[in-house]
């Protein structure tokens, strides 16, 4: 008990520290937002609000400016018995990735964000 309320009250600190020290997102020209944006709609992150690995990879969503939809997995919700059935464990953050008509389900923080500066840094 006192050990989780140790690790909220620790991960609340950690985004209220995200939110006071937030970089700013990059500037795009409106037609090159506009295809991040496209590309983006394929793209969901399942994750907890308090969670450190997945304030890093908001931060980084933050900077890249991508409009990718949060799905809260924490507690008894849909999100999280949808990533547990199909993405194989409850572990956040996790990107699921539409290609194609097929989905991964990416896991690991450093991974996602990897992912994500690949496909984004340079447009
Ligand atoms: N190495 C992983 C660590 C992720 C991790 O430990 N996430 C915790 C939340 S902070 C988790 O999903 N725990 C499973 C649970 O609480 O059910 C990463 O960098 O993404």
């Amino acid at each position: 008990m006192l050990l989780k309320l140790t690790r909220e009250g620790l991960g609340r600190l950690i985004v209220f520290g995200d939110w006071v020290s937030r970089p700013r997102p990059v500037k795009r020209s409106a037609r090159a937002q506009e295809s991040v944006n496209e590309a983006a709609a394929a793209l969901s992150l399942y994750q907890f609000h308090a969670c450190p690995f997945c304030v890093k990879v908001r931060r980084n969503i933050h900077k890249l400016n991508i409009p990718i939809e949060l799905r809260d997995a924490q507690g008894d919700t849909p999100f999280r018995q949808e990533l547990e059935a199909q993405g194989g464990r409850v572990k956040v953050p996790c990107l699921r990735i539409e290609e194609e008509g097929e989905v991964r389900w990416l896991y690991e923080s450093d991974d996602i964000n990897v992912y994500l500066h690949q496909r984004f840094s340079g447009i």
